[in-house]
């Protein structure tokens, strides 16, 4: 979980309600998510990490004129991971896109599907070109430094209908999240870390991505749009502040690192997320890696990288610093989470793949 720059190594016992997080946070109760025109460098170092912010009109790319129209009409025999829900159930399929022109109609607060799809940018490049990350994420991006093996994807497709919504949960790693609305609305609460999380009871799961960190989510399917989650945002908003607020076409949301979030859709929604490792979360992005494997391994300790003293004193690290540092903990990545990050990195786009090749062969016979 976040940390206020201890050692890395000290922390890995620390949990879910115990974690340090460097923001300040100010006082407890119900509070906007603050909106700027426009985000200069300087002002997203500042909420980097402390706060959310939407920015209004910071972003500018050929995809902010996609409707759903033109991208049924371009992709609409293009295949798509999606999540269906039907009550607290939720299952993964794949399906063309022209099939949720059929299915947004039937949709109900109970019943929803939400095509959620990473691999887009690799399956579908031409489609993501279109649409670059907001350029102050871009600027400072370490990601790109891992070896190609367990990259992660670079951009998340997001296309929900009316009245589906994503977990409670923590980006992994901390790092920095992006979430751009090309098309719909979608409502966010977004809540700091620190022990008032056990209000609605999180757990530690796997990320699931090529480089395997813990994500900490709430995996009751508690919605905080729903009854109960109301009570439990009421309780929360007693011991922390509650941010909320919703974005709409060309606005995109800075997630902070480590905050807990919660989005939901209430038309048919596109959004592209996107993530950034930076000089403000990078230790963070380590931390959780290594925690992770040593718990996988049963201790078996991650090789030693030059960190040049930055995880024994909190604060600031010069950007060129920990450009450096990333880079000596990319070199010392095992070989074994190189191999099997390259697996899971496939296994997912042929898990899209596979279902198209037997369409392929149900054509032919
Ligand atoms: O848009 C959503 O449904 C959730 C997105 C999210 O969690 C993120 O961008 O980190
Ligand atoms: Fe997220």
């Amino acid at each position: 979980m976040p940390s206020g720059g201890e050692s890395w190594r000290g922390t890995c016992t620390a949990e879910l309600a115990g974690y340090v997080h460097a923001v300040r946070v100010g006082a407890a109760g119900r509070a906007a998510i603050p909106r700027v025109a426009n985000l200069t460098g300087a002002e997203f170092a500042a909420y980097d990490g402390q706060l959310p912010v939407i920015v209004e009109r910071g972003y500018d790319a050929p995809c902010l004129a996609w409707t759903w129209e033109k991208l049924l009409a371009a992709h609409g025999e293009t295949r798509f991971a999606a999540t269906a829900a039907t009550g607290k159930d939720r299952q993964g399929l794949a399906f063309e896109l022209a099939a949720l022109e059929t299915m947004r109609k039937h949709v109900t607060p109970d019943q929803w599907m939400y095509v959620m799809d990473e691999t887009v940018t690799q399956r579908v490049p031409d489609l993501l070109r279109d649409c670059p990350p907001p350029p102050l994420l871009a600027a400072e991006d370490f990601f790109p430094l891992l070896p190609a093996e367990v990259q992660s994807f670079p951009a998340f497709f997001l296309l929900g209908t009316e009245h589906s919504e994503s977990s409670i949960h923590v980006d992994p790693f901390n790092w920095t999240g992006s979430n751009l609305v090309l098309f719909g609305r979608k409502e966010w609460v977004l809540v700091p870390p620190g022990a008032h999380d056990q209000e609605f009871r999180p757990a530690r799961t796997t990320s699931g991505l090529p480089l395997p960190s813990f994500k900490y989510q709430e995996t009751s399917r508690l919605s905080f749009w729903s009854k109960e989650g109301r009570k439990v945002l009421q309780r929360l908003r007693k011991k922390a502040p509650v941010y909320e607020g919703s974005i709409g076409p060309g606005e995109y949301l800075v997630i902070p690192s480590g905050w807990w979030h919660q989005a939901r859709n209430t038309e048919l929604t596109l959004a592209i997320a996107g993530q950034t490792c930076n000089a403000a979360n990078f230790r963070s992005v380590i931390k959780e890696t290594v925690r992770f494997h040593e718990h996988e391994n049963r201790g078996r300790a991650w090789p030693a990288f030059e960190d040049r003293g930055v995880f024994a004193t909190p604060g600031p690290v010069p950007p060129a610093t920990a450009e450096a540092v990333f880079r000596a903990f990319a070199a010392s990545i095992p070989q074994d989470v190189l191999a099997k990050g390259q697996r899971q990195l496939q296994d997912e786009i042929s898990q899209v793949e596979q279902a198209k090749k037997e369409r392929g062969r149900k054509k032919k016979k």
